[in-house]
Protein backbone atom coordinates (compact mmCIF):
# COMPACT_ATOMS: atom_id res chain seq x y z
CA UNK A 1 0.00 0.00 0.00
CA UNK A 2 0.86 3.43 0.46
CA UNK A 3 2.59 2.82 3.90
CA UNK A 4 6.14 3.60 3.82
CA UNK A 5 8.67 0.95 4.74
CA UNK A 6 10.10 2.46 8.06
CA UNK A 7 13.13 0.60 8.23
CA UNK A 8 15.91 -1.41 5.27
CA UNK A 9 14.22 -4.46 7.02
CA UNK A 10 11.40 -6.01 9.49
CA UNK A 11 14.26 -7.79 11.23
CA UNK A 12 17.89 -8.85 11.46
CA UNK A 13 18.79 -11.78 12.42
CA UNK A 14 22.85 -12.83 13.89
CA UNK A 15 24.11 -15.80 12.51
CA UNK A 16 23.18 -18.68 10.13
CA UNK A 17 23.14 -21.86 12.14
CA UNK A 18 20.62 -24.17 13.52
CA UNK A 19 18.58 -20.95 14.70
CA UNK A 20 19.24 -18.16 12.19
CA UNK A 21 18.46 -20.30 9.24
CA UNK A 22 15.07 -21.33 11.00
CA UNK A 23 14.44 -17.95 12.12
CA UNK A 24 14.88 -16.36 8.28
CA UNK A 25 12.48 -19.46 7.17
CA UNK A 26 9.47 -18.10 10.09
CA UNK A 27 9.59 -14.89 9.29
CA UNK A 28 10.12 -14.51 5.41
CA UNK A 29 9.03 -17.73 4.16
CA UNK A 30 5.82 -18.37 6.80
CA UNK A 31 5.24 -14.82 7.90
CA UNK A 32 6.36 -12.65 4.42
CA UNK A 33 8.49 -10.53 6.33
CA UNK A 34 11.76 -8.77 5.21
CA UNK A 35 14.96 -10.18 6.78
CA UNK A 36 19.00 -9.81 6.35
CA UNK A 37 20.61 -12.21 8.33
CA UNK A 38 24.19 -11.56 8.93
CA UNK A 39 26.74 -13.94 9.36
CA UNK A 40 30.50 -13.92 10.23
CA UNK A 41 31.49 -17.41 8.38
CA UNK A 42 32.11 -17.55 4.55
CA UNK A 43 29.34 -20.48 4.76
CA UNK A 44 26.43 -21.00 6.72
CA UNK A 45 25.97 -23.72 9.33
CA UNK A 46 26.99 -21.54 12.77
CA UNK A 47 28.76 -24.20 15.44
CA UNK A 48 29.14 -27.03 12.87
CA UNK A 49 30.94 -24.34 9.81
CA UNK A 50 33.43 -23.54 12.69
CA UNK A 51 33.64 -26.67 14.57
CA UNK A 52 35.99 -29.00 12.09
CA UNK A 53 38.37 -30.47 14.47
CA UNK A 54 38.78 -34.13 14.38
CA UNK A 55 36.03 -36.09 15.72
CA UNK A 56 33.80 -33.15 15.80
CA UNK A 57 30.22 -34.83 16.28
CA UNK A 58 26.80 -34.12 17.84
CA UNK A 59 25.97 -36.04 21.02
CA UNK A 60 22.73 -36.23 20.28
CA UNK A 61 20.90 -38.73 18.38
CA UNK A 62 20.87 -37.70 14.44
CA UNK A 63 17.38 -38.62 13.94
CA UNK A 64 16.05 -35.72 16.37
CA UNK A 65 19.18 -33.51 16.56
CA UNK A 66 17.38 -32.08 13.27
CA UNK A 67 14.52 -29.69 12.68
CA UNK A 68 10.99 -30.87 13.21
CA UNK A 69 9.25 -28.19 11.32
CA UNK A 70 8.89 -29.74 7.66
CA UNK A 71 7.87 -33.44 8.12
CA UNK A 72 8.84 -33.87 4.61
CA UNK A 73 12.53 -32.76 5.02
CA UNK A 74 12.46 -34.87 8.12
CA UNK A 75 11.58 -37.97 5.93
CA UNK A 76 13.81 -37.78 3.59
CA UNK A 77 16.50 -37.16 4.91
CA UNK A 78 18.88 -40.10 6.00
CA UNK A 79 21.72 -39.88 8.60
CA UNK A 80 24.22 -42.22 7.96
CA UNK A 81 25.11 -42.66 11.62
CA UNK A 82 23.64 -42.69 15.36
CA UNK A 83 25.16 -39.41 15.99
CA UNK A 84 25.72 -37.07 13.11
CA UNK A 85 29.36 -36.21 11.90
CA UNK A 86 30.25 -32.50 11.46
CA UNK A 87 30.51 -32.96 7.61
CA UNK A 88 26.69 -34.44 7.66
CA UNK A 89 25.34 -32.11 9.83
CA UNK A 90 26.98 -28.90 8.00
CA UNK A 91 25.72 -30.56 4.21
CA UNK A 92 22.36 -30.83 5.88
CA UNK A 93 22.16 -26.99 6.65
CA UNK A 94 23.45 -26.55 3.39
CA UNK A 95 20.38 -28.11 2.11
CA UNK A 96 18.93 -26.74 4.04
CA UNK A 97 19.74 -22.96 3.34
CA UNK A 98 18.59 -23.87 -0.38
CA UNK A 99 15.64 -26.14 0.07
CA UNK A 100 14.01 -22.97 1.83
CA UNK A 101 15.75 -20.49 -0.42
CA UNK A 102 17.27 -18.54 2.10
CA UNK A 103 20.39 -17.63 0.93
CA UNK A 104 19.39 -14.52 -1.12
CA UNK A 105 19.10 -12.80 2.40
CA UNK A 106 22.04 -13.96 4.13
CA UNK A 107 25.18 -12.17 3.98
CA UNK A 108 27.98 -14.19 4.47
CA UNK A 109 31.73 -12.85 5.69
CA UNK A 110 29.76 -10.47 7.86
CA UNK A 111 30.46 -9.31 11.82
CA UNK A 112 27.24 -7.61 13.54
CA UNK A 113 29.63 -5.17 15.63
CA UNK A 114 26.94 -2.93 17.06
CA UNK A 115 23.18 -2.81 17.26
CA UNK A 116 21.54 0.66 19.19
CA UNK A 117 17.97 0.62 19.91
CA UNK A 118 16.81 4.26 18.42
CA UNK A 119 14.17 5.06 21.06
CA UNK A 120 12.66 7.74 18.95
CA UNK A 121 12.40 5.76 15.93
CA UNK A 122 11.91 2.77 17.62
CA UNK A 123 13.92 0.50 15.76
CA UNK A 124 17.49 -1.07 16.12
CA UNK A 125 20.26 0.39 13.41
CA UNK A 126 22.76 -2.36 13.37
CA UNK A 127 26.14 -2.21 11.78
CA UNK A 128 28.80 -4.85 10.64
CA UNK A 129 32.61 -4.69 10.09
CA UNK A 130 31.93 -4.91 6.36
CA UNK A 131 30.45 -1.12 6.89
CA UNK A 132 26.90 -1.99 6.31
CA UNK A 133 24.38 0.28 8.26
CA UNK A 134 20.68 -1.07 8.33
CA UNK A 135 17.37 -0.17 10.46
CA UNK A 136 15.32 -2.76 11.25
CA UNK A 137 12.02 -3.26 13.79
CA UNK A 138 13.51 -6.12 15.18
CA UNK A 139 16.74 -7.47 15.78
CA UNK A 140 17.36 -11.22 16.54
CA UNK A 141 20.44 -12.57 17.83
CA UNK A 142 20.66 -16.30 16.95
CA UNK A 143 24.67 -16.30 17.43
CA UNK A 144 24.58 -19.91 19.22
CA UNK A 145 25.71 -20.13 22.99
CA UNK A 146 29.26 -22.00 22.31
CA UNK A 147 30.21 -19.74 19.72
CA UNK A 148 32.61 -17.50 21.36
CA UNK A 149 35.91 -19.78 21.03
CA UNK A 150 38.34 -18.83 24.08
CA UNK A 151 41.69 -19.50 25.02
CA UNK A 152 43.16 -19.15 28.30
CA UNK A 153 45.71 -16.25 29.00
CA UNK A 154 48.78 -18.27 29.82
CA UNK A 155 51.60 -15.82 29.74
CA UNK A 156 53.75 -16.47 26.08
CA UNK A 157 50.75 -17.78 24.28
CA UNK A 158 51.28 -16.02 21.34
CA UNK A 159 54.93 -16.85 21.40
CA UNK A 160 54.42 -19.98 20.10
CA UNK A 161 56.08 -20.30 16.78
CA UNK A 162 54.73 -23.81 15.74
CA UNK A 163 51.32 -24.17 14.51
CA UNK A 164 48.64 -23.65 16.78
CA UNK A 165 44.38 -23.81 16.67
CA UNK A 166 41.04 -23.86 18.47
CA UNK A 167 38.81 -26.26 17.73
CA UNK A 168 36.67 -24.14 17.72
CA UNK A 169 37.77 -22.34 15.03
CA UNK A 170 39.42 -25.42 12.83
CA UNK A 171 40.88 -24.53 9.50
CA UNK A 172 38.67 -25.08 6.70
CA UNK A 173 40.97 -27.67 4.77
CA UNK A 174 41.28 -29.69 7.66
CA UNK A 175 44.86 -30.34 9.70
CA UNK A 176 47.08 -33.30 8.66
CA UNK A 177 49.19 -34.12 12.21
CA UNK A 178 50.58 -37.11 10.49
CA UNK A 179 54.54 -37.42 12.44
CA UNK A 180 53.70 -34.56 14.02
CA UNK A 181 54.69 -33.87 17.79
CA UNK A 182 51.29 -32.50 19.00
CA UNK A 183 49.98 -31.03 22.19
CA UNK A 184 46.76 -30.45 23.55
CA UNK A 185 44.65 -28.61 26.52
CA UNK A 186 41.73 -28.90 27.12
CA UNK A 187 39.98 -32.59 28.50
CA UNK A 188 35.98 -31.38 27.81
CA UNK A 189 33.42 -32.40 25.49
CA UNK A 190 35.34 -31.35 22.35
CA UNK A 191 38.89 -32.59 23.73
CA UNK A 192 37.88 -35.71 24.94
CA UNK A 193 35.95 -36.18 21.13
CA UNK A 194 39.32 -34.91 19.52
CA UNK A 195 42.06 -36.73 21.50
CA UNK A 196 41.64 -40.31 20.35
CA UNK A 197 42.09 -39.32 16.46
CA UNK A 198 44.92 -36.87 16.81
CA UNK A 199 46.57 -39.72 18.90
CA UNK A 200 46.03 -42.22 15.71
CA UNK A 201 47.81 -39.71 13.22
CA UNK A 202 50.45 -37.82 15.30
CA UNK A 203 53.78 -39.37 15.93
CA UNK A 204 53.25 -38.21 19.65
CA UNK A 205 50.64 -36.90 21.53
CA UNK A 206 50.39 -34.75 24.76
CA UNK A 207 47.38 -34.53 26.65
CA UNK A 208 47.20 -31.55 29.05
CA UNK A 209 44.61 -32.11 31.77
CA UNK A 210 42.96 -29.86 34.47
CA UNK A 211 39.93 -31.39 35.05
CA UNK A 212 39.16 -35.51 34.95
CA UNK A 213 36.01 -35.87 33.47
CA UNK A 214 33.40 -38.20 33.35
CA UNK A 215 32.84 -39.95 29.63
CA UNK A 216 30.25 -41.97 28.63
CA UNK A 217 30.42 -44.03 26.04
CA UNK A 218 28.75 -42.93 22.84
CA UNK A 219 28.19 -46.05 20.98
CA UNK A 220 27.79 -44.25 17.35
CA UNK A 221 27.36 -46.56 14.51
CA UNK A 222 25.31 -47.19 11.82
CA UNK A 223 21.57 -47.21 12.71
CA UNK A 224 19.60 -50.68 12.54
CA UNK A 225 17.58 -50.23 9.48
CA UNK A 226 14.12 -51.72 11.61
CA UNK A 227 15.07 -49.10 13.84
CA UNK A 228 14.90 -46.47 11.55
CA UNK A 229 12.02 -47.32 9.83
CA UNK A 230 9.49 -47.20 12.67
CA UNK A 231 11.16 -43.86 13.60
CA UNK A 232 10.28 -42.81 9.84
CA UNK A 233 6.18 -44.08 10.51
CA UNK A 234 6.37 -42.44 14.32
CA UNK A 235 6.95 -38.89 13.06
CA UNK A 236 4.16 -37.12 15.47
CA UNK A 237 5.02 -39.16 18.44
CA UNK A 238 8.43 -38.76 18.58
CA UNK A 239 8.34 -35.14 18.23
CA UNK A 240 5.60 -35.18 20.90
CA UNK A 241 7.27 -36.76 23.66
CA UNK A 242 10.10 -35.34 22.80
CA UNK A 243 8.86 -31.71 22.89
CA UNK A 244 7.55 -32.28 26.26
CA UNK A 245 10.63 -33.95 27.77
CA UNK A 246 12.90 -32.51 29.98
CA UNK A 247 16.51 -32.50 27.83
CA UNK A 248 14.83 -33.03 24.01
CA UNK A 249 15.76 -36.50 24.06
CA UNK A 250 13.37 -39.63 24.19
CA UNK A 251 14.72 -40.07 27.66
CA UNK A 252 12.79 -39.82 30.82
CA UNK A 253 14.11 -39.73 34.31
CA UNK A 254 13.80 -42.71 36.96
CA UNK A 255 10.64 -42.05 38.95
CA UNK A 256 12.40 -42.83 41.87
CA UNK A 257 15.43 -41.52 44.18
CA UNK A 258 18.69 -43.70 43.73
CA UNK A 259 18.86 -44.65 47.45
CA UNK A 260 15.53 -45.82 47.24
CA UNK A 261 16.77 -49.21 44.87
CA UNK A 262 18.90 -51.34 45.98
CA UNK A 263 22.24 -51.85 45.32
CA UNK A 264 22.06 -54.26 42.74
CA UNK A 265 18.72 -52.65 41.36
CA UNK A 266 20.93 -49.62 40.65
CA UNK A 267 23.99 -51.77 39.09
CA UNK A 268 21.38 -52.34 36.64
CA UNK A 269 19.85 -49.53 35.81
CA UNK A 270 23.71 -47.46 35.57
CA UNK A 271 24.80 -51.02 33.37
CA UNK A 272 21.79 -50.38 30.66
CA UNK A 273 22.04 -47.45 30.48
CA UNK A 274 25.96 -47.11 30.15
CA UNK A 275 25.35 -50.00 27.36
CA UNK A 276 23.15 -48.45 25.43
CA UNK A 277 25.52 -45.04 24.92
CA UNK A 278 24.78 -41.58 25.05
CA UNK A 279 22.74 -39.29 27.22
CA UNK A 280 20.89 -41.75 29.17
CA UNK A 281 22.91 -42.17 31.98
CA UNK A 282 23.02 -38.33 32.33
CA UNK A 283 19.66 -36.75 31.61
CA UNK A 284 17.33 -40.29 31.96
CA UNK A 285 19.09 -41.97 35.23
CA UNK A 286 17.73 -40.97 38.60
CA UNK A 287 16.80 -37.76 38.56
CA UNK A 288 17.86 -37.09 42.49
CA UNK A 289 21.78 -37.61 41.35
CA UNK A 290 21.50 -33.64 40.42
CA UNK A 291 20.23 -32.72 43.62
CA UNK A 292 21.15 -35.60 46.70
CA UNK A 293 24.67 -36.00 47.37
CA UNK A 294 24.65 -38.86 48.51
CA UNK A 295 22.15 -40.17 45.72
CA UNK A 296 24.93 -38.46 43.18
CA UNK A 297 28.11 -39.95 44.70
CA UNK A 298 26.07 -43.60 43.75
CA UNK A 299 27.05 -42.53 40.39
CA UNK A 300 29.68 -40.72 40.41
CA UNK A 301 31.88 -44.09 42.24
CA UNK A 302 30.39 -46.27 39.52
CA UNK A 303 31.60 -44.08 36.91
CA UNK A 304 34.70 -44.19 38.51
CA UNK A 305 34.91 -47.22 38.35
CA UNK A 306 34.56 -48.14 34.45
CA UNK A 307 37.56 -45.35 34.19
CA UNK A 308 39.66 -47.87 36.15
CA UNK A 309 38.88 -50.71 34.20
CA UNK A 310 39.65 -49.05 31.03
CA UNK A 311 43.25 -47.50 31.64
CA UNK A 312 46.16 -50.22 31.89
CA UNK A 313 48.41 -47.48 33.88
CA UNK A 314 47.05 -47.28 37.56
CA UNK A 315 48.62 -44.12 37.71
CA UNK A 316 47.48 -42.79 34.66
CA UNK A 317 43.78 -44.36 35.49
CA UNK A 318 43.89 -42.52 38.69
CA UNK A 319 44.68 -39.03 36.99
CA UNK A 320 41.37 -39.45 34.53
CA UNK A 321 39.63 -40.10 37.23
CA UNK A 322 37.82 -37.25 38.35
CA UNK A 323 37.24 -36.69 42.32
CA UNK A 324 36.42 -32.97 42.39
CA UNK A 325 33.22 -32.76 41.44
CA UNK A 326 29.88 -34.76 40.93
CA UNK A 327 29.07 -36.59 37.98
CA UNK A 328 26.90 -34.74 35.86
CA UNK A 329 27.23 -31.35 36.92
CA UNK A 330 29.74 -30.57 34.10
CA UNK A 331 28.41 -30.90 30.80
CA UNK A 332 29.07 -34.91 30.62
CA UNK A 333 30.86 -35.79 27.13
CA UNK A 334 30.22 -38.68 25.03
CA UNK A 335 33.22 -40.54 23.79
CA UNK A 336 34.88 -43.10 22.17
CA UNK A 337 37.70 -44.81 22.66
CA UNK A 338 38.73 -41.76 24.82
CA UNK A 339 40.13 -44.03 27.62
CA UNK A 340 41.70 -46.64 25.31
CA UNK A 341 43.96 -43.34 23.73
CA UNK A 342 45.70 -43.42 26.84
CA UNK A 343 46.94 -47.11 26.31
CA UNK A 344 48.95 -46.16 23.17
CA UNK A 345 52.68 -45.90 23.43
CA UNK A 346 52.29 -42.55 21.83
CA UNK A 347 49.84 -40.79 24.47
CA UNK A 348 51.19 -38.93 27.30
CA UNK A 349 48.66 -37.76 30.33
CA UNK A 350 49.69 -34.31 32.45
CA UNK A 351 47.90 -33.13 34.97
CA UNK A 352 48.16 -29.25 34.77
CA UNK A 353 46.58 -29.37 38.54
CA UNK A 354 49.23 -30.81 39.96
CA UNK A 355 51.73 -29.29 37.58
CA UNK A 356 50.31 -25.86 36.33
CA UNK A 357 51.54 -24.42 32.87
CA UNK A 358 53.94 -21.70 33.29
CA UNK A 359 54.87 -20.50 29.94
CA UNK A 360 54.06 -21.38 26.69
CA UNK A 361 57.32 -20.84 24.75
CA UNK A 362 58.62 -20.68 21.20
CA UNK A 363 58.75 -24.13 20.59
CA UNK A 364 56.05 -25.73 22.96
CA UNK A 365 54.99 -25.35 26.82
CA UNK A 366 56.40 -25.06 30.41
CA UNK A 367 55.02 -26.41 33.02
CA UNK A 368 56.71 -26.90 37.30
CA UNK A 369 58.65 -29.87 36.56
CA UNK A 370 59.41 -30.09 32.78
CA UNK A 371 59.17 -28.75 29.29
CA UNK A 372 57.49 -29.90 26.01
CA UNK A 373 58.37 -29.08 22.55
CA UNK A 374 55.35 -29.58 19.89
CA UNK A 375 55.00 -29.08 16.21
CA UNK A 376 51.28 -28.50 17.05
CA UNK A 377 49.45 -27.49 20.12
CA UNK A 378 45.54 -27.72 19.88
CA UNK A 379 43.34 -25.54 22.61
CA UNK A 380 40.40 -27.14 23.16
CA UNK A 381 39.54 -25.02 26.08
CA UNK A 382 35.75 -24.10 24.93
CA UNK A 383 33.98 -20.95 25.16
CA UNK A 384 33.29 -17.82 26.48
CA UNK A 385 29.45 -19.19 26.82
CA UNK A 386 26.10 -18.13 26.62
CA UNK A 387 27.15 -14.49 27.10
CA UNK A 388 30.33 -14.04 25.25
CA UNK A 389 28.29 -14.41 21.76
CA UNK A 390 26.44 -11.17 22.43
CA UNK A 391 28.74 -9.52 25.00
CA UNK A 392 31.15 -9.05 21.83
CA UNK A 393 28.57 -7.08 20.14
CA UNK A 394 28.18 -3.34 21.16
CA UNK A 395 24.26 -3.61 21.90
CA UNK A 396 23.16 -0.72 23.53
CA UNK A 397 19.32 -0.34 24.10
CA UNK A 398 17.30 2.44 25.90
CA UNK A 399 19.16 5.05 27.42
CA UNK A 400 22.20 4.02 25.04
CA UNK A 401 22.83 1.22 27.84
CA UNK A 402 24.94 -1.28 26.94
CA UNK A 403 23.92 -5.12 27.09
CA UNK A 404 27.05 -6.11 28.77
CA UNK A 405 27.50 -3.50 31.29
CA UNK A 406 23.83 -4.04 32.00
CA UNK A 407 25.05 -7.61 32.49
CA UNK A 408 28.21 -6.97 34.56
CA UNK A 409 27.47 -8.97 37.78
CA UNK A 410 25.32 -11.47 35.23
CA UNK A 411 22.81 -11.62 32.45
CA UNK A 412 19.32 -11.01 33.46
CA UNK A 413 16.39 -11.81 30.64
CA UNK A 414 13.09 -12.67 31.17
CA UNK A 415 12.59 -16.43 29.37
CA UNK A 416 16.32 -16.31 28.53
CA UNK A 417 14.70 -14.31 25.25
CA UNK A 418 14.45 -11.00 26.21
CA UNK A 419 15.99 -8.60 28.42
CA UNK A 420 14.31 -5.25 30.05
CA UNK A 421 15.50 -2.05 28.33
CA UNK A 422 16.23 -3.38 25.20
CA UNK A 423 13.01 -3.68 23.38
CA UNK A 424 12.26 -5.59 20.46
CA UNK A 425 15.52 -7.37 20.62
CA UNK A 426 15.06 -11.84 21.03
CA UNK A 427 18.04 -13.90 22.15
CA UNK A 428 17.68 -17.31 20.62
CA UNK A 429 19.31 -20.24 22.76
CA UNK A 430 20.00 -17.12 25.36
CA UNK A 431 21.29 -17.42 29.09
CA UNK A 432 18.14 -17.67 31.44
CA UNK A 433 17.17 -20.37 28.93
CA UNK A 434 17.11 -24.09 29.09
CA UNK A 435 18.63 -24.74 25.43
CA UNK A 436 22.06 -25.55 26.75
CA UNK A 437 20.77 -28.15 28.93
CA UNK A 438 18.99 -30.06 26.28
CA UNK A 439 19.46 -31.20 22.64
CA UNK A 440 19.50 -27.83 20.73
CA UNK A 441 17.96 -28.50 17.87
CA UNK A 442 14.35 -28.62 19.82
CA UNK A 443 15.24 -25.45 21.80
CA UNK A 444 16.04 -23.29 18.92
CA UNK A 445 12.98 -24.73 17.27
CA UNK A 446 10.76 -23.69 20.66
CA UNK A 447 12.98 -20.06 20.95
CA UNK A 448 12.37 -19.39 17.09
CA UNK A 449 8.31 -20.27 17.14
CA UNK A 450 7.99 -18.58 20.30
CA UNK A 451 9.63 -15.18 18.92
CA UNK A 452 7.62 -15.70 15.31
CA UNK A 453 4.32 -15.79 17.52
CA UNK A 454 5.47 -13.06 19.24
CA UNK A 455 6.22 -10.98 16.56
CA UNK A 456 2.94 -12.23 14.24
CA UNK A 457 0.57 -10.94 17.39
CA UNK A 458 2.31 -7.57 17.65
CA UNK A 459 1.48 -7.04 14.15
CA UNK A 460 -2.17 -8.12 14.82
CA UNK A 461 -2.20 -6.07 17.21
CA UNK A 462 -0.46 -2.99 15.64
CA UNK A 463 2.38 -3.00 18.72
CA UNK A 464 5.27 -1.74 17.75
CA UNK A 465 7.31 -2.44 20.42
CA UNK A 466 7.72 -5.25 23.61
CA UNK A 467 10.06 -5.59 26.28
CA UNK A 468 10.21 -7.44 29.34
CA UNK A 469 8.60 -5.32 32.41
CA UNK A 470 12.05 -4.84 35.08
CA UNK A 471 9.33 -7.17 37.30
CA UNK A 472 9.54 -9.79 35.17
CA UNK A 473 12.49 -9.93 34.60
CA UNK A 474 13.66 -10.31 38.63
CA UNK A 475 11.31 -12.66 39.05
CA UNK A 476 12.75 -14.59 35.85
CA UNK A 477 15.99 -14.37 37.18
CA UNK A 478 15.52 -15.16 40.61
CA UNK A 479 13.95 -18.30 38.94
CA UNK A 480 16.66 -19.24 37.44
CA UNK A 481 19.09 -19.07 40.63
CA UNK A 482 16.59 -20.61 42.66
CA UNK A 483 16.32 -23.67 40.61
CA UNK A 484 20.50 -24.28 40.27
CA UNK A 485 20.68 -23.22 43.80
CA UNK A 486 18.49 -26.90 45.29
CA UNK A 487 21.05 -28.64 42.75
CA UNK A 488 24.83 -30.03 42.98
CA UNK A 489 24.98 -27.91 39.90
CA UNK A 490 26.58 -24.30 41.15
CA UNK A 491 29.32 -26.37 43.07
CA UNK A 492 31.25 -26.78 40.04
CA UNK A 493 33.54 -25.19 38.09
CA UNK A 494 31.64 -25.05 34.69
CA UNK A 495 30.93 -22.82 31.53
CA UNK A 496 27.35 -23.28 33.02
CA UNK A 497 28.40 -20.74 36.28
CA UNK A 498 30.98 -18.75 33.71
CA UNK A 499 34.13 -20.45 35.84
CA UNK A 500 36.09 -20.87 33.05
CA UNK A 501 36.43 -17.04 32.04
CA UNK A 502 38.54 -15.41 34.56
CA UNK A 503 37.05 -12.45 35.88
CA UNK A 504 33.34 -13.56 34.66
CA UNK A 505 30.64 -13.52 37.03
CA UNK A 506 30.09 -16.63 38.69
CA UNK A 507 26.24 -16.82 37.83
CA UNK A 508 24.37 -19.96 36.95
CA UNK A 509 23.19 -19.31 33.60
CA UNK A 510 20.87 -21.72 32.17
CA UNK A 511 17.10 -22.63 33.02
CA UNK A 512 16.86 -25.71 34.85
CA UNK A 513 13.13 -26.58 34.85
CA UNK A 514 13.31 -28.42 31.94
CA UNK A 515 12.38 -28.58 27.36
CA UNK A 516 8.47 -28.91 28.53
CA UNK A 517 7.51 -26.71 31.02
CA UNK A 518 9.64 -24.39 29.68
CA UNK A 519 7.75 -24.66 26.03
CA UNK A 520 4.51 -24.81 29.02
CA UNK A 521 5.64 -21.50 30.75
CA UNK A 522 5.76 -20.06 27.45
CA UNK A 523 2.76 -20.60 26.24
CA UNK A 524 0.70 -19.90 29.07
CA UNK A 525 2.77 -16.35 28.83
CA UNK A 526 1.07 -15.61 25.50
CA UNK A 527 -2.13 -16.69 26.21
CA UNK A 528 -2.15 -15.01 29.48
CA UNK A 529 -1.36 -11.79 27.13
CA UNK A 530 1.71 -12.19 26.93
CA UNK A 531 1.92 -11.69 30.68
CA UNK A 532 6.07 -10.06 31.84
CA UNK A 533 5.94 -8.06 28.68
CA UNK A 534 4.75 -4.26 27.71
CA UNK A 535 3.84 -3.93 24.54
CA UNK A 536 3.56 -0.35 22.90
CA UNK A 537 1.28 1.02 22.13
P1 LIG B 1 34.81 -27.08 27.70
O1 LIG B 1 33.85 -28.12 28.02
O2 LIG B 1 34.69 -25.76 28.37
O3 LIG B 1 36.25 -27.68 27.97
C1 LIG B 1 37.39 -26.87 27.99
C2 LIG B 1 38.55 -27.67 28.53
O4 LIG B 1 39.71 -26.84 28.55
C3 LIG B 1 38.33 -28.12 29.96
O5 LIG B 1 38.91 -29.39 30.11
C4 LIG B 1 39.06 -27.06 30.74
O6 LIG B 1 39.46 -27.48 32.02
C5 LIG B 1 40.25 -26.83 29.85
N1 LIG B 1 40.89 -25.54 30.11
C6 LIG B 1 40.36 -24.32 29.99
N2 LIG B 1 41.24 -23.39 30.33
C7 LIG B 1 42.35 -24.05 30.71
C8 LIG B 1 43.62 -23.65 31.20
N3 LIG B 1 43.90 -22.35 31.40
N4 LIG B 1 44.53 -24.59 31.49
C9 LIG B 1 44.23 -25.88 31.31
N5 LIG B 1 43.06 -26.33 30.87
C10 LIG B 1 42.13 -25.42 30.57
O7 LIG B 1 34.85 -26.77 26.14
P2 LIG B 1 34.61 -27.77 24.94
O8 LIG B 1 34.93 -27.05 23.69
O9 LIG B 1 35.24 -29.06 25.19
O10 LIG B 1 33.06 -28.03 24.98
C11 LIG B 1 32.15 -26.95 24.95
C12 LIG B 1 30.77 -27.42 24.65
O11 LIG B 1 30.65 -27.66 23.25
C13 LIG B 1 30.39 -28.71 25.25
O12 LIG B 1 29.96 -28.60 26.54
C14 LIG B 1 29.30 -29.19 24.33
O13 LIG B 1 28.08 -28.59 24.66
C15 LIG B 1 29.76 -28.73 23.01
P3 LIG B 1 38.45 -27.31 33.29
O14 LIG B 1 37.43 -28.38 33.13
O15 LIG B 1 37.85 -25.93 33.16
O16 LIG B 1 39.31 -27.44 34.47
Amino acid sequence: GAEERATDFDAVVVGAGFSGLYMLHRLRNEMGLTARVFEEGDGVGGTWYWNRYPGARSDSDSYIYSYSFDKELWQEWEWSERYPGQEEIRGYLEHVADRYDLRRDIQLSTRVIGATFDEEKGVWEVSTDAGDTVTARFFIAAVGALSAATRPDIPGRDAFEGEWYHTGLWPQEGVDFTGKTVGIIGTGATGIQAIPLIAEQAEHLTVFQRTANYAIPARNGPVDPEVKKARKEDYEGIWERVRNSFAGHELWFIERGALEDSPEQREREYRARWDRGGFGLWVGNYQDIFANKEANDTISEWMRQRIAERVDDPETAEKLTPRDHAFGTKRVPLETNYYEAFNRDNVELVDVKETPIEEITPTGLRTEHAEYEFDALVFATGFDAMTGPLNRIDIRGRGGRLLREKWAEGPRTYLGLTSAGFPNLFFITGPGSPSVLTNMPVSIEQHVEFVSKIVGDMRERGAETIEPTQRAEDEWSGHVQELAHATLFPESATWYMGANIPGKPRVFMPYLGGAGPYREKCDEIAKNDYEGFVLNP
